[in-house]
């Protein structure tokens, strides 16, 4: 049976998480789950209410359900945690502010991850600044792998990799080879330059490299904005749908040739970027729950360039956050 906890369990999100998982769609096999619900002091009534729900699906993989605000309690034995909670951005909000508030948050899960959790837990934070939490709750979880821990990137590669099918009249799956560089932020940096459509390079299949550098980036950058926009309400079910699938493939051996983007500790990375940050990158697994970087991939100027301002903005995330919380 595999325990896994999702934080934020009353938010709009989980709403939607959690009955993916009771679902079994975490795994690319059956397995019995465990679910633990974890949100603030105040909010049990609510999670009852969402633990009946959960009970009235009928899942037959669903075996237990546990749920309150005390942390330790929550993470026990947890195979895999999925940071969600966290503080919505309010207004006159500084992005400093932000960093502060939500990555307290994240020293308090790490400390308990560390001493609670099993000890090849998986962690997936997607509670923004999701990297830079993750950096601090992996930061704090020091008896535990630092390459357990992902920030979360798939909702993005899910979003490039939608644009170019509907730009290359190509299907979703015949879009592969799909990274997303750096900070979950608007400075992340959707590669066009290794992605492929329909096994050609993307920029063979849509010749038009001005679009590539400007609409296709920007389109990737802004979409939560857009989200908002036109909701009211940022990104919850395609963020939910991304958070199983960062698990999911973690669980799946990689096909040859293929990868996926996550988040991850930068220590010894292949790229020359900064070590101790939390950094999107081309990933590859054996389906055993864990990954390598994918090597060797090649940058043009464009990337090289872009690539470089979102470490810049992760370092000053770092920056900002490590007298008081790493
Ligand atoms: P909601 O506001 O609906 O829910 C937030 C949940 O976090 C609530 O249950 C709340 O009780 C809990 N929470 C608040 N303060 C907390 C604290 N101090 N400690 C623990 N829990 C706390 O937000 P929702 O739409 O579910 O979004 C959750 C997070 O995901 C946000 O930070 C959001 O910015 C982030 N996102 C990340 C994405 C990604 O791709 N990485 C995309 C979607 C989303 O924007």
């Amino acid at each position: 049976m595999k325990r896994i906890v999702v934080t934020g369990a009353t938010g709009q999100i989980a709403y939607s998480l959690l009955f993916r998982i009771a679902h079994g769609d975490l795994f690319p096999h059956s397995e019995p789950i465990a679910l633990h619900l974890s949100d603030l002091l105040g909010t049990e009534a609510m999670m009852e209410g969402v633990a009946m729900e959960l009970e009235d699906c009928a899942f037959p993989l669903l075996k237990e359900i546990h749920f309150g605000s005390d942390l330790e309690k929550q993470f026990d034995q947890v195979d895999i945690a999925l940071l969600v909670g966290a503080k919505p951005r309010g207004p006159g909000m500084e992005r400093a502010d932000l960093l502060m508030d939500n990555g307290r948050i994240f020293v308090d899960q790490g400390r308990a991850l560390g001493s609670a959790a099993n000890k090849d837990v998986k962690v997936v934070v997607v509670g923004n600044p999701c990297n830079t939490n993750c950096l601090i709750a992996m930061s704090h979880a020091s008896t535990l792998p630092r390459q357990n821990f992902h920030a979360m990137m798939r909702l993005d590669q899910n979003r490039a990799q939608a644009l170019l099918a509907r730009k290359g009249s190509a299907e979703v799956e015949e879009v592969k080879r799909l990274t997303i560089w750096g900070n979950h932020s608007a400075t992340q940096v959707p590669d066009f330059v290794n992605a492929t459509i329909k096994e050609k390079k993307a920029l063979d299949v849509i010749k038009d490299p001005s679009w590539f550098q400007g609409d296709f980036i920007e389109t990737i950058q802004k979409r939560g904005a857009a989200i908002i926009a036109a909701r009211g309400k940022s990104s919850a079910a395609s963020a939910a749908n991304a958070a199983v699938e960062s698990v999911r493939s973690l669980y799946t051996p990689t096909p040859a040739g293929e990868w996926f983007s996550s988040a991850v500790c930068s220590d010894g990375n292949p790229y020359g970027i900064e070590e101790n940050l939390v950094f999107g990158f081309p990933c590859r697994s054996k389906g055993d729950g864990n990954y390598e970087i994918v090597p060797d991939l090649e940058w043009d100027f464009f990337l090289k360039e872009k690539i470089a301002v979102t470490q810049k903005e992760l370092i000053s995330e770092r920056v900002c956050v490590e007298k008081e919380l790493l």
